[in-house]
């Protein structure tokens, strides 16, 4: 789907002591692994079970979505298709542009869903509207 993909981070595990696991650590670099400058950082955590959150789409908004802890499922969609992607690797982002309708679902207790924004918020970049959203979207879409 245009505008969405994942992004795979660099996984560093240091493997020079094998009596004792050191873990795993990954570096996310701004305008290197991200592919915007990062203006916002803000994070999910406690999401009650069966809690459905987004049914929006923003106008020109950047944002990678990463779960540090847990799984999530992210839909994303056009007027013209769907995809689920399940979250749970620290080490893989999901990369969303604008236009895209999305929902986050599924959230296993104790997840942690961070998001990169590539501006700073502002809720008239939303469009919450289903209706709407297609309408502007259908005509977004041709001009792709
Ligand atoms: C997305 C998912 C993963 C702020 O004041 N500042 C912020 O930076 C944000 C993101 C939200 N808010 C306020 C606005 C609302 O009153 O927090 C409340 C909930 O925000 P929102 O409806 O945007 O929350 P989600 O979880 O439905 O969606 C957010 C992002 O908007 C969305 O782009 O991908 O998280």
């Amino acid at each position: 789907m245009n505008n969405v993909r994942m992004i795979e981070f660099k996984d560093i595990v240091d493997e020079n002591n094998k009596e004792r696991p050191m873990g795993h650590l990954t570096p996310i670099e701004s305008g290197q692994d991200i592919p915007f400058e990062i203006k916002r950082i803000y994070y999910l955590t406690r999401v009650p079970e069966n809690t459905i959150r987004g049914f929006h789409s923003h106008k020109e908004l950047q944002q990678v979505l990463l779960c540090l802890n847990g799984r999530v499922t992210i839909s994303v969609a056009t007027p013209y298709e769907k995809e689920l992607i399940t979250l749970d690797d620290p080490a893989r982002g999901l990369y969303i542009g604008p236009m895209i309708w999305r929902e986050m679902y599924d959230f296993s207790p104790g997840s942690v869903l961070v998001v990169l924004a590539s501006q700073h918020y502002n809720e008239e970049e939303y469009i919450r509207d289903y209706r709407s959203y297609c309408e502007i979207a259908q005509e977004y879409l041709k001009g792709e």
